[in-house]
């Protein structure tokens, strides 16, 4: 630990613990050392009464932790520090510091991994294939046996399977039920809630129910969901698209696509049609599936008390991120804000900046890294919580869902990055996939039709950030497969 302290703060230790006897006491030397330290004693003390006396009230647990850490590590025989080194302390050692109005994050780089970018891609790419090729099966954190139907009252979760989908894409839908029905619906019948800003055609709905035994519901969006709010400035979403243009950034004049974004950011859970459900898994069209799922994933997130499934991490475009961060700060630091910080968050993985670190530059200090949102496996109740839901209204507020691009994917993961407590979000590792371009291919005995290990073609391999969750978001590898 002492190696964190700064070097501002340790000005000189020798260590010296010795008891004392009574002759000590008029030594000189003793007294010139008590001269010396009653002083610093009083000011320590003055410092932590100020502390607790000023903002006692409103800091929370957590806080109060940080606080009682630094000063059990304080050395006695340290020198002079002030608030603001105290509280740098605290953002050196846990990389976060959350106080009204004070809500900071640094990446400290725990792993301590050397290297320029180049160095550390490689590192990552080998730590990625390490990983994936290990044997795995199903998770073992949670016993399994009665999560698998065998009769027909089998009581399934609070559950469904979603897809926004347009009429025009009933074909790429309909691949992607084949497969997600051969790998796991069949076998579970959860009920699909297909979802369109449109009213669904009766082709689409007959072709569709014709692929599963599940029940089927079809919603379509309320335009107040949908459609680009009435404060969006003209001026200022023309200034916008012409800046993510000019940096190349996709479907960034594709006006349906931001109203995707938005949708899928923070207002699907909204939906009446989805009001009754907890769990959802999102697929979309052209996806494929390369293993058996044989155990109930729903009753699995339930049983483990997960909040977030994903299985694919990567980098976005930066450009279209510009300010999510530098707004989420903005969020966090206003009035309590800060009380929605889940102190064992996924920091680290959100600030991550050894591998890309020309991503963080330009998207104000956020990674980019994201859990791929075209698949994913969740509880709804967490977005619909106020601390997602509250951050999601602001976010809302700035416009920049349409001044900028900001996609469904990275808002999900800074809010699973920072309100859910990392140990309850879950890398599916066991399910085979593929969305165009890339994968999560295990090395598990069902998998068929994709090579194991492989993310995707040479050159996006850059753009695989998952060995940065495998860094930061799991304590124990070991532990789930
Ligand atoms: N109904 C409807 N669905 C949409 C619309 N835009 C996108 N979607 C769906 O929203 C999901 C995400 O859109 P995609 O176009 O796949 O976005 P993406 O995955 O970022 O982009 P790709 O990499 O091109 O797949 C898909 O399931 C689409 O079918 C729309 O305007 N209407
Ligand atoms: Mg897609």
């Amino acid at each position: 630990m002492k190696g964190l302290i700064p070097d501002s703060i340790i000005k000189h230790n020798n260590g010296n613990t010795s008891k004392l006897n009574v002759g000590v006491i008029f030594n000189r030397k003793f007294r010139r050392f008590l001269l010396m330290t009653i002083p610093t004693l009083i000011l320590f003390s003055f410092i932590i009464l100020h502390i607790t006396k000023d903002e006692s009230e409103t800091y929370s647990d957590h806080i109060q932790q940080n606080i009682n850490y630094v000063s059990d590590n304080y050395n006695q025989q340290d020198q002079m520090f002030n608030i603001t080194q105290l509280k740098e302390y605290a953002l050196n050692i846990k990389g976060y510091y959350l106080a009204p109005g004070n809500v900071q994050f640094k990446y400290i780089n725990p792993k301590n991994k050397i290297g320029n970018p180049d160095e550390i891609l490689k590192k990552h790419e080998d730590l990625y294939n390490w990983v994936l090729t290990q044997e795995i099966n199903e998770p073992k954190d949670v016993d399994l046996t009665n999560l698998r139907p065998k009769h027909t009252k089998y009581e399934r979760a609070n559950a469904t399977i979603i897809t926004l989908v347009r009429n025009s894409e009933l074909g790429d839908i309909s691949r992607t039920m084949e497969s997600f029905e051969d790998k796991f619906n069949k076998k579970f019948n959860y009920p699909y809630t297909f979802i369109n800003d449109e009213p669904f055609s009766d082709e689409f709905k007959i072709a569709v129910k014709k692929l599963t035994n599940a029940p089927t519901y079809f919603a379509v969006i309320p335009q107040s969901l949908w459609k680009k709010p009435s404060h969006i400035d003209p001026d200022l979403e023309k200034e916008g698209i012409n800046a993510l243009l000019e940096d190349e950034v996709a479907y960034a004049d594709m006006e349906s696509y931001h109203n995707m974004c938005r949708f899928y950011s923070g207002n699907f859970y909204n939906l009446p049609e989805l009001q009754k459900f907890k769990y959802y898994w999102r697929i979309e069209p052209s996806v494929q599936f390369y293993t058996n799922i044989d155990y109930d994933v729903f009753k699995y997130m339930q049983k483990s008390e997960k909040v977030y499934g994903f299985v694919v991490n990567s980098y976005d475009s930066a450009e279209s991120v510009k300010s999510l961060w530098p707004e989420t700060l903005k969020f966090l630091n206003m009035e309590d804000n800060y009380k929605y910080v889940n102190p064992n968050g996924a920091f680290q993985w959100l600030l991550n900046d050894i591998q890309y670190p020309t991503k963080n530059a330009v998207a104000g200090g956020y990674s980019t890294c994201h859990f791929w949102s075209n698949f994913e496996i969740a509880d709804m109740d967490f977005y619909r919580d106020d601390a997602y839901n509250e951050w999601f209204k602001y976010l809302d507020s700035t416009g920049k869902f349409y001044y900028e691009r900001w996609g469904d994917a990275p808002v999900h993961s800074v809010g699973v990055g920072l309100f859910a407590d990392k140990s309850k979000v879950h890398w599916f590792r066991d399910i085979g996939y593929y969305h165009n371009p890339f994968y999560n291919c295990p090395n598990t005995p069902s998998k068929r039709g994709c090579e194991t290990a492989t993310f995707t073609n040479a050159i996006l391999n850059s753009e695989n950030c998952m060995a940065s969750w495998i860094d930061y978001g799991i304590d124990d590898l070991a532990a789930i497969y």
